[in-house]
């Protein structure tokens, strides 16, 4: 059985108390790995490792960073199968898409911020003939970074990104549930020639090791990403620390379908909204409206795309929908498909935990599942399930489509698909997100601020709002 270990100053390590956690492959449902169980007193290693390294990194030129990041995004796509093998294998996506998105990204987002830092300027201010301003952009120090099952190495690397290239040194817990690409990266790091103490990885759980992490007097900047009741607590345990929080958390997206759209492109990108990494994306559009004079049309074609998908082991090429990430997580998605038909809903398709055959008979797989005939305000529409389950229902005015999408707490993404100009750039403007897709879902631009806005969360990642989060700006004012 592997035993994975942390990664502390340059080096894999056991567990201080030696206590491990089982780590299981979700398309079989068989224990295939474990992880240390790490405690404060792992985290202490951890911080005085990444406090004696700070200066020096922080120290090094901005060019002199960029290359060392650029080895490892090029370590990253030197590795890429072997990568997306592993994240299939530890979450339960079929290999395509964790070899085309997740494994991609992730050498992408480290490749980004590598070139990003080296363009990152800062303000002057001349007061006249008095005075001159300038500010300076310096690294915090030690940030915690904190990432959720979903993405594992996509958003693992997408906040230790910035933070590094910024200068500061990192203490990154991924999710125990999906640790397996965080662990192999740390070899991707040592054959990239990062300084030991930079980076530092610890597994475990959000209790034992993610609480410490985040109330720990020295690391002063904490980036999470997962769900909106563990943002919460983390905002109230830290709230007298004065820290820098970047919570981006759930999402109840809407994807708003207008009678003038491109029929057949919407039905298409409307079904690899709601069922992409089998609906695990905080960026999912699990609510679907669709203008009534299309509604009929558009849910023929609809249901009729999603019962194609193809569901398999996430190992084979033809797979299109995979397992869920635990059993758990799987108990939760069939419990909200029990709620919706309790709520009134009917299920147009799926709706059941599929059995598989072979090695895969044990694993986690529910059928994406479209629902409809649902109020907007029951739990089903209201409650992130974060599954391979999505509700359609009809509108009939611009007006009530922006208020049926606005109608939740959430306030992350959401997808607009019509021809009309003018109605693409009003609703844009009056839909309560973070992001506003039209007619396109996930076309991404790593300049852009990404986040977003009600219980989806505080503050922005990607591009320039990610190095300003892990900066602090101080102004200096000299006299003439
Ligand atoms: O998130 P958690 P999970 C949503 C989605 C999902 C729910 C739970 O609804 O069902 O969140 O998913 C660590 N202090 N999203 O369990 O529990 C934890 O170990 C510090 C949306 O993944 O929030 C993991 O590393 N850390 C989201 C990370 O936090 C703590 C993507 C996320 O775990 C902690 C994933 C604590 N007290 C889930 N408790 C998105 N927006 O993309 C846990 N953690």
């Amino acid at each position: 059985m592997q035993k994975l270990k942390n990664y502390i100053n340059g080096e894999l390590v056991e567990p201080q108390l030696g206590q491990y956690i089982d780590n299981v492959e979700p398309a079989t449902g068989q224990i295939y790995s474990q992880i240390p169980d790490s405690t404060v007193e792992d985290l202490e290693q951890a911080v005085a490792a990444a406090e004696n390294a700070q200066p020096a990194w922080a120290a090094l030129s901005l060019e002199k960073r960029a290359e060392i990041l650029t080895k490892v995004a090029d370590a990253i796509d030197g590795h890429s199968n072997e990568l997306a093998k592993a994240e299939a294998i530890d979450n339960g996506k079929p290999f395509s898409l964790a070899k085309n998105v997740d494994i991609y990204r992730a050498s992408a987002n480290i490749r980004f911020f590598a070139q990003a830092i080296t363009q990152f300027s800062s303000e002057s201010h001349a007061m006249g003939n008095e005075a001159i301003n300038y500010t300076l952009r310096d690294p915090i120090g030690i940030v915690g970074c904190i990432s959720p099952w979903n993405l594992p190495l996509y958003l693992f690397t997408w906040k230790i990104a910035p933070a590094l290239a910024a200068g500061n040194t990192v203490i990154a817990k991924p999710s125990e549930v999906t640790p397996m690409t965080a662990y192999l990266f740390t070899k991707i790091c040592n054959e990239a020639g990062l300084p030991p103490g930079v980076l530092n990885i610890l597994h475990g759980t959000g209790p034992s090791i993610g609480n410490p992490l985040t109330t720990h007097p020295k690391i002063k900047a904490i980036s999470f990403t997962g769900g909106t009741s563990t943002g919460a607590h983390i905002s109230r345990v830290t709230a007298g620390m004065f820290k820098k929080l970047s919570l981006e958390l759930g999402g109840k997206n809407p994807t708003l379908v207008f009678a003038d759209c491109d029929f057949e492109e919407t039905v298409e990108n409307v079904v690899r909204a709601a069922f992409a990494n089998q609906g695990q994306i905080c960026l999912c559009g699990s609510r679907i409206y669709i203008e009534r004079p299309i509604y009929d049309k558009f849910k023929a074609a609809f249901v009729g795309k999603v019962k194609a998908l193809k569901i398999g082991d996430p190992l084979e090429p033809s797979t299109q929908h995979g397992a869920l990430v635990s059993k758990p997580h799987m108990d939760k998605v069939l419990s909200y498909i029990e709620l919706a038909q309790d709520e009134g809903g009917t299920i147009l398709t799926g709706g059941k935990q599929v059995t598989m055959k072979g090695r895969c008979r044990d694993g986690f797989f529910v059928e994406p599942t479209v629902i409809e005939g649902l109020d907007n305000n029951c739990r089903t529409n209201q409650e992130e399930i974060f599954g391979p389950v999505c509700t359609i229902m009809p509108f009939d005015s611009d007006e009530e489509a922006i208020e049926l999408a606005n109608g939740t707490q959430y306030g992350l993404a959401s997808s607009v698909w019509t021809n009309d100009l003018k109605r693409a750039h009003r609703v844009a403007k009056e839909i309560e997100a973070g992001i506003v897709w039209i007619n396109c879902w996930l076309l991404r631009d790593l300049r852009t601020p990404f986040g977003g806005v009600k219980s989806s969360g505080v503050g922005r990642e990607g591009g320039l709002e990610a190095l300003r989060f892990f900066t602090e700006p101080k102004n200096v004012c000299i006299k003439y």
